[in-house]
């Protein structure tokens, strides 16, 4: 993309109800804007951002084994009547009639209409185990809609539901999830770490929450110094899902609300941390309390008809773009980790009109494709830098009238702050690789 074409609607000034550095920076670099409260507009460098995410989700979602639907965001009252949630959601869910003075409502989760489609299709305990999963926008009348994206009214959510026979299928399908999200965060770059949770409205007696460690986060957290090493990708074949969740479960982490002092006190004290933190996921088990209430019935071996076991998996996918700003940024903006970078590189011409920058930036920005951002505006090179660094690109690829005479470029790495002349050839390879 060409930042002289872009649509990045940059401002100088910090908006004044944007309270936390993440919806401070996300307004500021242009990657979104609110049309409502709580609702946003994804502008184009904000949604390459959020589509990043959601492909790193997807991936680890099929790779465990999870299939993707999508419902839809609008669904009828009966099935909430059904469950009996359909009171117990109170203001917090956006009801609608249609013309026929139909009840319906704005999904702001899926268990209903996912046991509704099970219940219609599958009849056999041999169709069983089977996980579902859509990424599709929620709507939760949130009293107090803030910190941008984090807490909206309308956000972004991934969520997986799983079937199976009996508990145990159930625990493994539980299991299976919570790798597949240890291996989602570190693939985006962030650290996070499962705690045990209440359930909340979702119900169901296990349930972990995912929190990443940002000094913004809402959730004061304690956890074992433990957690910072472990690497989930290794393991590249069939995981043993029981020995990774006997050995995660084993480490220390809590919220403020499940800490147990005495289980911390029994830590040595080189090894605990404590840290804020903000929830990007939530899984839970809750057994048949759907099935059951909304009479999803399937054939055992023996012909009797039984209630499916079930979990639900959700990760906040809109939310994950404000927690990776809390998690990464400095006085200067945003530093994206390399994988939900919007772009991997900006190239800076620093002289535009000048026959040998223009020429060199148009090389390195044909050759890395669509994966930068070239920066050819007529600005001051001040503004340019300050625009680069507020964005985040992972690199930035500085190209001034000397070094392209002379065939070199500056090389910056958002992150360290570190600069090198190097070719541009060494340059396309550092960002490339
Ligand atoms: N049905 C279950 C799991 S599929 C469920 O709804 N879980 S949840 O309520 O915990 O939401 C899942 C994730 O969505 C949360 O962990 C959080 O990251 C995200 N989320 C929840 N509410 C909001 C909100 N108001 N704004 C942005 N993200 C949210």
């Amino acid at each position: 993309m060409r930042l002289s074409r872009g649509f990045i609607p940059t401002i100088k000034e910090i908006p004044s109800e944007a309270q936390i550095a993440s919806h401070r920076l996300m307004l500021r670099a242009g990657l979104v804007r609110q049309t409502s409260a709580g609702i946003y507009a994804w502008l184009p460098l904000g949604l390459r951002v959020l589509r990043n995410i959601e492909r790193i989700v997807r991936e680890e979602q099929n790779a465990a084994g999870a299939q993707e639907v999508l419902m839809p965001t609008i669904q009828p009252a009966e099935l909430w009547r059904e469950s009996g949630r359909y009171d117990d959601y109170g203001k917090e869910m956006l009801r609608i009639v249609d013309r026929h003075d139909r009840e319906m409502l704005y999904g702001p989760t899926n268990e209903e209409m996912i046991v509704d489609l099970f219940r219609q299709s599958v009849k056999s305990y041999r169709d069983l185990p089977i996980n579902l999963y859509h990424i599709q926008w929620k709507f939760r009348d949130e009293v107090r809609p803030r910190f941008g994206v984090m807490r909206g009214r309308e956000f972004l959510m991934k969520d997986a539901y799983s079937f199976d026979v009996d508990r145990a299928g159930a625990v493994r399908a539980y299991r299976g999830m919570m790798l597949a999200y240890m291996r989602t965060f570190q693939r985006m770059g962030l650290k996070a770490i499962p705690m045990v949770a209440d359930t909340g409205p979702i119900g169901g007696d296990l349930s972990h929450e995912f929190i990443v460690l940002a000094p913004t986060g809402e959730s004061q957290v304690y956890y074992d110094a433990s957690f910072e090493g472990v690497d989930y990708l290794a393991d590249a074949g069939t995981p043993d899902l029981d020995r990774f969740f006997a050995d995660i479960t084993a480490r220390y982490a809590a919220t403020d609300e499940k800490h147990d002092t005495a289980k911390w006190a029994e830590i040595p004290e080189a090894d605990r941390r404590e840290g804020r933190g903000i929830e990007v996921g939530h899984i839970f088990y809750f057994g048949t309390k759907y099935t059951k209430a909304m009479n999803a019935t399937v054939a055992g071996p023996d012909g009797k008809m039984f209630h499916p076991e079930m979990g639900s998996y959700g990760i906040g996918v809109s939310r994950l773009v404000g927690a990776a700003i809390e998690a990464s940024h400095d006085d200067a903006g945003i530093i994206w980790p390399d994988a939900i970078a919007p772009f991997k590189a900006a190239i800076l011409n620093l002289k535009n009109g000048d026959a040998a920058c223009d020429a060199l930036c148009e090389s390195l920005y044909a050759a890395l494709a669509g994966d930068a951002l070239y920066d050819d505006r007529a600005d001051r090179a001040g503004v340019k830098f300050n625009d680069a660094d507020l964005m985040g690109h992972p690199w930035q690829i500085i190209v001034g009238p000397r070094g392209a005479a002379a065939g070199r470029v500056e090389l910056k790495r958002r992150a360290t702050g570190e600069r090198v002349e190097v070719s541009p050839e060494e340059a396309l390879a550092k960002v490339r690789s």
